[in-house]
């Protein structure tokens, strides 16, 4: 009989053999009839199911949000000089992109694999924020640099509102939350941040949409698909600040001799 060759690659999320490439199964012209966006495409390609309108609207609201914020972050500060010693896009942009991970814009797997742990294990924030002391890591998903008490994150309350007027539940969320009101209560920078809203949120979505299985949910927290949101979210702002310096005409950035402490 016929014998077929093994295949040295097996793919599972699109397919371009036919008359029009298909996403999951869905053919691009489903797509542009249908008026999906960028979120229905991105729970396609990554989750391979189309979510209800109110995931992918969520998604869409991470991906806006998480573009940009500012100059100063370490990602766009890379870019910008990378840019500025002349080099192309791509160059620029991925030194940006290769400033994301546990300290920025990086911890959102982290943030919803250690509050999924805690939750469903019951701790009290105590327990969980002392433990994680005790273990000598810090909370992802909590502090920021310039974000305080007294002086939230915009982005985590938007997101905030939205799931709570759209979200089945906000289990996840609420508790991290409740560390929140925790770690700020030891120091006022201890903020809930970006990372750690979209991760509580994200655990949300997986556990109330009714469109993930247990087994489903946990393999996409232990493999972290959730840091992809901010990598592709960022990467619109980093591309942007290439664009911007090149039409400024920057030249090549120096970092001033006066602001490095020279000792021995
Ligand atoms: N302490 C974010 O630290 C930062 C603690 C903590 C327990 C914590 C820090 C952190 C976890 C990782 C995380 C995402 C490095 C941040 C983002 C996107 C962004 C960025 C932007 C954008 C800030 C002072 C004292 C020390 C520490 C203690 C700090 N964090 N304890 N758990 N999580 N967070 N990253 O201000 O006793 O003095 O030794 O690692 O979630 O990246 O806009 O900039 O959109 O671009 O440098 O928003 O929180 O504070 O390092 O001087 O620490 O607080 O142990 O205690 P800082 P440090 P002690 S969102």
């Amino acid at each position: 009989g016929k014998v077929r060759a093994p295949t040295h690659i097996i793919s599972t999320i699109s397919d371009d053999r036919g008359e029009e490439p298909c996403y999951a199964g869905v053919p691009m012209s489903s797509i542009v009839e249908r008026g999906y966006g960028v979120g229905d495409v991105i729970s396609l390609l990554w989750f391979k199911r189309s979510l209800p309108r109110y995931c992918t609207h969520f998604i869409e609201i991470c991906i806006m949000l998480c573009a940009d914020h500012g100059p100063c972050v370490s990602g766009a500060h890379n870019t910008i000089v990378t840019a500025r010693a002349g080099k192309d896009l791509v160059s620029s942009l991925v030194s940006g992109l290769l400033t994301i991970g546990p300290r920025f814009g990086g911890a959102i797997d982290d943030a919803a694999r250690y509050f999924k742990d805690a939750y469903d294990r019951g701790l009290t924030p105590y327990e969980f924020v002392e433990g994680m002391k005790k273990k000598g890591i810090r909370v992802p998903g909590i502090g920021h640099r310039i974000k305080r008490g007294d002086n939230r994150d915009k982005r985590v309350e938007l997101l905030q509102r939205f799931a709570r007027t759209h979200f089945p539940s906000v289990k996840y969320m609420e508790y991290a939350v409740q560390v929140e009101t925790y770690t700020l209560s030891k120091a006022n920078n201890l903020v809930l941040n970006v990372d750690g809203a979209i991760g509580s949120l994200f655990l949300d979505l997986l556990a109330g949409s009714g469109m993930f299985s247990k087994q489903e949910i946990d393999e996409i927290v232990e493999i972290g698909y959730l840091n992809g949101l901010f990598v592709l979210a960022r990467s619109i702002g980093f591309i942007g600040h290439t664009f911007d310096q090149k039409r400024l005409k920057q030249p090549l950035y120096r970092h001033p001799w006066e602001d490095v402490l020279y000792t021995k």
